[in-house]
């Protein structure tokens, strides 16, 4: 019982001292997360092609509207930025929701996919222009990788 006591005027003690003198710091707001609808073009990405853009639509829950996307913020995989222009907004599947189509640069996109990989995840963030909703949404697009010829040559 004494033991016990004793642990609870330790805990109490400094914390007491702490909000007499020292004001509390707010804490930044932590970001309200959204889930985003993210579809990447072409979905089948053939690395030989000669492409230089992946076309990606980005569409909103109900309630948020595409268009206050803050463009600067978006990253696919946590690492390439939307390129600033084109973009466009509209609503491409007429289902009522905007959608934002921006465009990444194809081989940096290419980059963040591991060697033999034949299918890819493709992860989109970004905040609002409100600074506090954060959105994320999740594609997955088929690879098609240059055959690789048998190191010897040799046809039977
Ligand atoms: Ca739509």
């Amino acid at each position: 019982m004494y033991l016990l006591l004793f642990g609870l005027v330790i805990l109490i003690s400094p914390a007491t001292t702490i909000s007499e003198d020292i004001p509390p710091v707010p804490e930044p707001p932590l970001p309200v997360i959204i889930d985003a609808a993210i579809s990447i073009n072409p979905n089948s990405l053939n690395l030989k092609s000669k492409g230089k853009w992946i076309t990606c639509h980005i569409e909103l829950p109900e309630s948020y509207d595409a268009a206050n996307i803050n463009i600067s913020t978006i990253l696919l995989n946590d690492i390439v930025p939307a390129e600033s222009k084109p973009i466009s907004i509209g609503d491409c599947d007429g289902d009522g929701l905007n959608e934002l189509m921006v465009k990444f640069s194809r081989s940096a996109v290419q980059s963040t996919i591991p060697l033999g990989s034949e299918s890819a995840d493709i992860t989109v963030t970004g905040w609002l222009t409100d600074g506090t909703t954060k959105f994320q949404g999740t594609d997955t697009i088929k690879i098609v990788s240059p055959k690789v010829k048998p190191l010897n040559g040799k046809n039977k």
